[in-house]
């Protein structure tokens, strides 16, 4: 069955998943934390029926001080290098004891989780490996908060262009990060995985849908999920959703999905606001210039009209009815 036409419950006002939540109050989040908020999402929308694996990082430290663990499902926390791998051995062993009678007798998802400087830096050759393995039930999320947070705030390949981090410093010499974000949605979609998306927790209902949607498809899934770090970010603790709305409408973070290779974005933006609106409520952009913020607002606008190319010309289509 074409990925596009996999049936999923998506999530709405009206089925928003009740009882306790899968990841339990009381781990060690910083206050107004938007990565946690969208890791506990992500956990909702699943229920407890499945199995997660995490790198090191923020999320991991946070959630599984030992012998404490809020995560309320089979949780495996590895290195910082190996989610990818782990979860997909996982995902190969459950199958191998269903099939002998000796596991579940359902689909059990894996759902690998790291940050972006466990995916898009030093995790990237085992998630490669896992995504052109295919393996079917093997979900990955990024959560990127644009840097090495748990650490100390050092840039990764994820950090956006000027953004001030303690290794891409502002100064005389420096302007903070000088590479683009590496674009890791289109790097999973090249290994012709099913399904790739892009998330943010300021979109709740559309991050949950994702992940639902990500573990019904059978083969590799990988989202992309904006995490909103008010401590590395210098940014009010209040301000996590608000910065999420807003990397949305300036499209600094467009909301997209790549269904069996065809794209599909999920928040039209005709009439983008001003990048600047979302430089200053964050510290790390304080530093950038008015021409500093047109350059990044030309390279922004191009990467959002080449999406709008890419669905006009591969548009996700409807199955054609019977
Ligand atoms: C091989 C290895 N190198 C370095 C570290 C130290 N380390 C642990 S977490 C981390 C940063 C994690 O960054 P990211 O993946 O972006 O997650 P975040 O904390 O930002 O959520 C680093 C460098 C490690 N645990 N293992
Ligand atoms: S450093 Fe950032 S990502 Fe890590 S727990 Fe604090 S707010 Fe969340
Ligand atoms: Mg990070």
């Amino acid at each position: 069955m074409r990925a596009a036409d996999v049936p999923y419950e998506k999530v709405t006002v009206k089925n928003f998943p009740k009882g306790p939540d899968s990841l339990a109050p009381g781990h060690r989040a910083c206050q107004g934390c938007g990565e946690v908020l969208a890791l506990r999402l992500l956990l909702k929308a699943l229920g407890t029926e499945f199995i997660a694996v995490s790198a090191t990082g923020c999320m991991e430290v946070c959630t599984g001080p030992y012998p404490q663990s809020a995560w309320r499902m089979p949780w495996i926390h590895v290195a910082f290098e190996n989610a990818a791998a782990v979860a997909s051995g996982v995902d190969e062993a459950t199958q191998i004891l269903s099939k002998k009678g000796r596991g579940y007798d359902r689909r059990i998802p894996v759902i690998a989780v790291a940050g972006d400087g466990g995916t898009a830096d030093i995790g990237l050759q085992a998630l490669s490996g896992a995504l052109e393995r295919h393996h079917k039930n093997f979900v990955y999320v990024c959560l990127d908060n644009e840097a090495y947070m748990n650490t100390g705030i050092q840039r990764s390949s994820e950090t956006p262009f000027g953004a001030a981090t303690t290794t891409s410093p502002t100064g005389s010499r420096s302007k903070g990060q000088y590479t683009w974000k590496k674009n890791m949605p289109a790097i999973a979609a090249a290994h012709n995985v099913p399904y790739v998306a892009t998330a943010n927790p300021a979109f709740q209902f559309d991050l949950m849908s994702k992940i639902r949607r990500a573990a019904a498809i059978e083969g590799p899934a990988y989202i992309h999920v904006y995490a909103p770090c008010p401590t590395g970010w210098r940014m009010k603790p209040e301000l996590a959703i608000e910065s999420g709305r807003l990397a949305v409408s300036t499209r600094i973070f467009p909301l997209y999905e790549i269904i069996d290779g065809c794209y599909e974005i999920n928040r039209k933006v005709a009439d983008p606001k001003p990048i600047a609106d979302y430089f200053k409520i964050q510290g790390r952009f304080r530093h950038l210039k008015e021409d500093d913020v047109a350059y990044i607002t030309e390279r922004v606008n191009a990467d959002y009209e080449r999406l709008v190319e890419l669905s006009e010309k591969f548009p996700v289509k409807a199955a054609p009815q019977a």
